[in-house]
This record gives C-alpha cells, structure tokens and sequence, in this order.
C-alpha cells in the first residue's frame, strides 16, 4: 500500500497522550485532514489497531500548532478529538492536558525560541478563543522535561510545567453560568452547570444512584447510570447554549460526593461516555469554580478549607487549582486560574498514513 509520512511528534500532555502536527503539514481541507488524522489514529476501530490511537478518548487526540499572527500569543492551537470507535474528529472542546505539551512542542519545532532557564509560551487556544500561559524548564539552551513534579495520574516525576488562564470563563458556553443559574432542577435532579474553560455539569453523585467513589470501570458497567447521567446531559446541553449535544464531547457529567482523601470535593467524570481516568484540566478548573459558586450543588458538597487552593478529588488522586474569584453579591467574577502539569516529548519522526485517505475512500 503506497502512504504518507507526514511530521508529526507523539507528546504526553498532563494525563493524555496525542499526535501533535504542525499546521502547514497537514491538509488545509477539513474534510481531508480529518480524513489524514482518522486514518493516523486508526479510527474507526474500538482498539485503534491500525493507526498510532490509544483505543481510548485519553489517548486519540491531537494537537494542531502554528506561529500565532496575534500579537498576545506565540502560537495558535487547535485540538480535535478523535473518537476511537467511530469515524468522528471534533473540535468542539479545549483540552487542557493536551495544552501542556503545546508549549514543549513550539519550542522543540524552533517556532518560540528559548528564553532562559524557564521559556513562557502564549498559547491561543483556538477552540475557545482564550488565552494560556505555559512556562517551560529551558535550561542550557533545550527543553528539560525531567524534574520532580508529581502529577497524579502519570507515574514518576518531572519538570513542572505551571500553566495560568485569565480569560477562560464561559469561553465555550457565553457565561460562567450559561443557564443563568446556580442551581437546575433536571429529570428531577439538581445540578449545577458551569464553563470556566469546559462546560460541565455538576451533580450529586447519590442523585443519579452513584456513591461517587466508585473506579471508572464500575461506574461504566452501571447502565443505570450511565443512562440517567446521559438523559440529563442531552437535556441540559441546549440549556448552556451548546444546542443537541447527542454526538458532542461536551458538556462533561460531574458526579460529586463529599472529599475523603483531605481534599475539597470528590469526583467521577463522564467525558461524556468513558468516565476519566482522572480529571480533565478545565474540567477541574470549572469544577473548583463551581464549589465557590454560593448556592451551587458543588458548594454544598465541597468542603473549602482555602478558597485559593481547590483540591479536586478524582479516581487516581489529587487535582489542585489555584484560584483567585472575586464573590460580590452572590455573583462569581474568576480573575485567574492556575494549575500544574508536565509533559513529555516521546517519539518525533513521521506517521505514515494511506494515500486512500486523500482521495476520500
Ligand atoms: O478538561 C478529557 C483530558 C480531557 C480534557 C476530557 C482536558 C480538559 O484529560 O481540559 O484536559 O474531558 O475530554 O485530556
């Protein structure tokens, strides 16, 4: 079979892995690079058998970077998943661990050049229209990608990668509270419904027959409620202006339950179909909000021993978001976000990919 090679680096960002692709090599026709990229991935295919996928929504995902024209950014990113099982890309969210692997890329690609001991990179995310800021360990001239920070859900250590946001509430949704509300009342549950960078629903894990601290693979095999959590995600998806969300990635199901590893909530996230391994980034961002949201279904459940530091429980550990809200008169303003994550660079070459995918069969 004649193919391909096309650029391409294999990065692990945060607790995801994907393909990052400079623009310019990739197909300028959407249709055709999405295509190109299925056929990379090895999608539609549950295992991702014939392609570079990780038969998983955490590991078939790809970043698409170029020099930024803006003049508050370095470099442009566009995320799109795609879906392992089925002939799907969409770029209808952000992906904040993908994010992390953005910064090291721009500058292993020589796009952003180094700029000391630590290089911060001004990322627009495309897929929200907002900004990040990713600083990266550049010591002697090069990337440095070991150290000692910890992330929980990645094994080891590494060098860290601190990453701050300033603009990302209701970036995908139009507000923080797109429904207008603290509180919903949906299928007879209360939920809360927030996008601080990812639009996510907010539920008590008890409320849909949950305990909320369940590992992923029990709660994917209760079909009780996966299928009460599914009706609730397609009703309130028109509710946070994200119109049918039958076949979109958004928004996120939250299920809360009081915190018992010390931290300030506990949670289970369908994303929406496979429940995290972890928590996405801005879905912890946007959960931590919504637990200082007075009124919200989070904040009832979540137990706030320092406003600025919000410890999200998830099935594999710890996610800390560093917030700075302002509360005034019962309304949530965020000032900044911040949290940590690292990356690795772990394969560059080329991904061969058919010639068939360019001619549409
Ligand atoms: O919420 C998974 C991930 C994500 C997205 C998902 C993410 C984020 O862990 O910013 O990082 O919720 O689809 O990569």
């Amino acid at each position: 079979m004649r193919q391909t090679a096309i650029r391409c680096s294999v990065l692990r960002g945060g607790t995801s892995k994907g393909l990052f692709f400079r623009a310019g090599d990739l197909p300028a026709d959407v249709e055709t690079r999405d295509r190109v990229l299925l056929a990379a991935m090895g999608s539609p295919d549950p295992r991702e058998i014939d392609g570079m996928g990780g038969a998983h929504p955490l590991t078939s995902k790809v970043a698409i970077v170029k020099r930024s024209e803006r003049n508050d950014a370095d470099v442009d990113y566009l995320f799109l998943q795609v879906w392992p099982d089925r002939a799907e890309v969409s770029d209808n969210q952000n992906c904040g661990n993908i994010l992390a692997g953005v910064g090291p890329f721009a500058i292993e690609e020589g796009i952003v050049p180094v700029a000391g001991d630590v290089t911060s990179v001004r990322i627009w995310m495309e897929n929200t229209q907002s900004l990040a800021i990713a600083h990266v360990q550049t010591p002697d001239g090069a990337v440095r990608y070991d150290g000692d920070a910890r992330i929980d859900g990645v094994p080891g250590t590494h060098a860290p990668i601190p990453v701050d946001f300033l603009d990302v509430a209701g970036s995908t949704c139009g507000a923080l509270l797109p429904t207008g509300n603290a509180v919903d009342v949906v299928e007879g549950v209360r939920v809360t419904c927030i996008d601080n960078g990812m639009p996510v629903v907010c539920l008590k894990a008890e409320d849909v027959g949950a305990t909320g601290y369940e590992t992923p693979a029990e709660l994917e095999a209760k079909a009780d409620v996966r299928a009460k959590v599914e009706a609730i995600r397609r009703i309130v998806g028109p509710m946070m202006n994200l119109g049918d969300v039958e076949k979109k990635t958004v928004p996120k199901m939250s299920l809360l339950a009081p915190a018992r590893e010390g931290g300030s909530v506990c949670t289970r996230t369908f994303i929406p179909i496979r429940v995290h391994d972890s928590i996405g980034v801005f879905g912890a961002v946007s959960v931590a909000t919504a637990c200082l949201v007075p009124g919200s279904v989070a904040s009832e459940v979540a137990t706030i021993a320092d406003p600025g530091n919000i410890e999200v429980e998830h099935p594999t550990g710890f996610f800390t978001v560093t917030m700075d809200v302002e509360v005034v008169g019962g309304a949530v303003q965020v000032k900044q976000a911040a949290l940590l994550r690292t990356a690795r660079l772990l394969m560059r070459g080329e991904v061969l990919v058919p010639r068939a995918a360019w001619a549409g069969q």
